[in-house]
């Protein structure tokens, strides 16, 4: 019988090694797993990466698939929303969405530990720890291993499934053997562990379910809660920053300056113990491509794409790899030669989106988001996300909370349903939607306070106002927005090609702001004092749903709460 059923070396028994040994496993195949670390359910301390990850959408489907989804769930801890933590205390709750949309924390170790007992369970799978692959062979499929006591090991198999990491040995070996394009980068950051630990009441010393943020630009720090009411945070800063903060003295007035809230929380001794007794870790992004060689060998997970953590997606890109090749595999009755190049083509533009966007991400945050443009940035996305419920989809919604392909994330905001409206209003306080294609949109109003927004194609958003505080944009194109004002207060933005945008304002207050992201624009209007531009669509905007909207309730709070932002009435303090 060994005969027909293929045999497999997955090499690397990480996350997504394991998960994947379970996934072949399901499809009948001989699993043989190579990890070159020892067994970590028999270790006591396991070096390197993360204590905790960010457990969304695509990485529980495919846990769900191999029947893990609960077990792992019930050793998580739900994160419902971000909750920002400003220079000056105050913390700022933003929920992700409704009650189904939370992110997990889970612990990496706990994980990696259910994987691989999962993966054993089955009689087809046998893991080999402490096998370091030193070289294998794309053409007769042998590996050769270097085992704990420097002996050399082999095997002979039909297919090399290299999962074994950022540095990956079967990569390396991939490139002596076919035309593959590669890229890595190293960011200038780096990042540092510190741990929250429990109060002497042994209770969590932050709310638990939230993911908590220290947006400071160039420094950002995370804390996500663990099992035993210990958070662990993660510190990004340049690594000459790092650096720099070589004294306790000059480490207390860093964090006095940058995150004081978190000074007792972590404790300001094991602040010093920790931070001046460990380096700070680099972050490396890393594309290629293609992903396999002929019908023998084929990377996923980071060993394909290892991106910098700025979306929480890396685990979770590696695991829908393994649903996508499972679907190749079903699509090609297992037949190597076709699912191997299918799974490469298919996935690559995904992998290299997510790396986009978490480059971008970082970027984006590094230089422009503080608290305050956090906060503001998010509430605006969840407004227009009730306004606009099939328009305007938050990117981290996409992301995080659906199996939307990466790369249409990116092509975002294209809609599958056609959820037409038309709404007309001809009288102050009125609005007027309109929309004439699928998802489109257009508002028009004619009188003080009104807005009217048009939408001539796909995802487009066209508002116009003519009088005093009024809103005018029109949108041409795919994704363009103009919004033209022609008195005091009032705000114009013409875009005429895709994704691009021209505010102009001809009168006091004037603006001219080009940029690639709607949100972005939107965030400046209220950046630069248009806050009078929002209340006249929100208060509008309301208006309608009280009558005819499915989506009041969270229209309204999150006007609310997006107002309550801009009167600075919505922030919970503690001292
Ligand atoms: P790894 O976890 O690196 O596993 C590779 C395995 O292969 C290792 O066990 C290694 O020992 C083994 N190996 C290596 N070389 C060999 C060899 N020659 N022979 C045999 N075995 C070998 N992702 C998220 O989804 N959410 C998050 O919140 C998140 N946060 C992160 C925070 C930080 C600071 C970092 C750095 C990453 C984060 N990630 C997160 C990304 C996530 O850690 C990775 O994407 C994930 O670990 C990739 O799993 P993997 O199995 O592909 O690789
Ligand atoms: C403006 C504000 C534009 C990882 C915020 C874009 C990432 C980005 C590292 C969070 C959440 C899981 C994470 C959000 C944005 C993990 C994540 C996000 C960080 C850093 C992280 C969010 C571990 C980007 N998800 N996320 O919306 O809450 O928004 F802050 Cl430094």
């Amino acid at each position: 019988m060994s005969e027909k059923r293929p045999h497999v070396a997955v090499v690397g028994g990480g996350l997504v090694g394991a998960l994947n040994a379970c996934f072949l496993a399901k499809r009948n195949f001989i699993v043989d797993v190579y990890e070159k670390r020892d067994d970590i359910r028999k270790a006591e301390h396991v070096k390197g990466r993360s204590i905790n990850l960010a457990l969304s959408t695509r990485g529980r489907t495919a846990l769900r698939m191999v029947g893990l989804e609960d077990v792992v769930l019930k050793n998580g801890i739900p994160m419902h929303a971000r909750l920002i933590h400003g220079v000056d205390g105050s913390r700022s709750p933003i929920l992700y969405g409704k009650e189904d949309q939370y992110i997990m924390s889970v612990d990496r170790r706990r994980l990696n530990e259910v994987l691989l007992s999962a993966a054993e369970a089955s009689p087809d799978v046998t893991c080999h720890f402490e096998h370091k692959l030193a070289t294998c062979n794309f053409t007769t499929g042998e590996l050769e291993f270097i085992n704990n006591e420097g002996k050399r090991v082999k095997n002979k198999v039909d297919l090399i499934v290299g999962n074994d990491g950022a540095f990956s040995a079967v990569r390396k070996e991939m490139m002596k053997a076919t035309l593959l394009d590669f890229q890595q980068e190293y960011i200038p950051h780096g990042y540092m562990e510190l741990t929250i630990p429990p109060s002497p009441k042994d209770e969590f010393q932050m709310e638990v379910n939230y993911l908590h943020i220290w947006p400071r630009n160039e420094f950002m720090m995370i804390a996500l809660p663990n099992l035993d009411k210990s958070f662990t945070c993660t510190l990004f800063m340049p690594f000459d920053v790092f650096a720099s903060i070589k004294t306790k003295e000059d480490l207390m007035n860093f964090f006095k300056d940058k995150f004081p809230d978190s000074i007792p929380l972590i404790g300001e001794n094991a602040l010093k113990q920790v931070y001046l007794s460990s380096k700070p870790l680099p972050m490396v992004s890393i594309k290629c491509s293609p992903y396999n060689v002929k019908d023998k060998g084929v990377i996923m997970g980071d060993a394909a794409h290892a991106m910098v953590p700025f979306y929480g997606q890396g685990m979770n890109a590696g695991f829908e790899d393994c649903i996508v090749l499972n679907e190749m595999l079903d699509k090609y009755n297992n037949d190597f030669s076709k699912a191997l190049p299918a799974y490469s083509e298919y996935r690559k533009v995904d992998d290299h989106a997510i790396c986009d966007l978490a480059m971008y991400n970082y970027i984006e945050m590094r230089e422009s988001v503080n608290s305050r443009l956090f906060i503001m940035r998010k509430k605006l996305d969840n407004l227009l996300f009730s306004i606009f419920p099939n328009t305007w989809i938050p990117l981290y919604t996409m992301v995080a909370f659906s199996r939307i392909r990466y790369h249409q994330c990116i092509a975002r905001r294209k809609h599958q349903d056609e959820n037409d409206m038309d709404i007309h209003s001809s009288s102050q306080n009125d609005m007027d939607i309109h929309s004439l294609s699928q998802n489109d949109m257009d508002i028009h109003s004619s009188s003080q306070n009104d807005v009217d927004i048009h939408s001539l194609s796909q995802n487009d958003v066209d508002i116009h106002s003519s009088s005093q505080n009024d809103v005018d944009i029109h949108s041409l194109s795919q994704n363009d927005v103009d919004i033209h004002s022609l008195s005091q207060n009032d705000v114009d933005i013409h875009s005429s090609s895709q994704n691009d945008m021209d505010i102009h304002s001809s009168s006091q207050n004037d603006m001219d702001i080009h940029s690639l992201d709607f949100a972005m624009v939107l965030t400046k209007i209220l950046q630069f004092g248009g806050v009078f531009l929002f209340s006249a669509i929100t208060v509008s905007a309301m208006q309608i749903f009280y009558q005819k909207g499915p989506s009041i309730h969270s229209l309204k709070d999150s006007a609310i709460e997006l107002w309550g932002h801009i009167f600075n009435t919505g922030n919970t303090t503690y001292s």
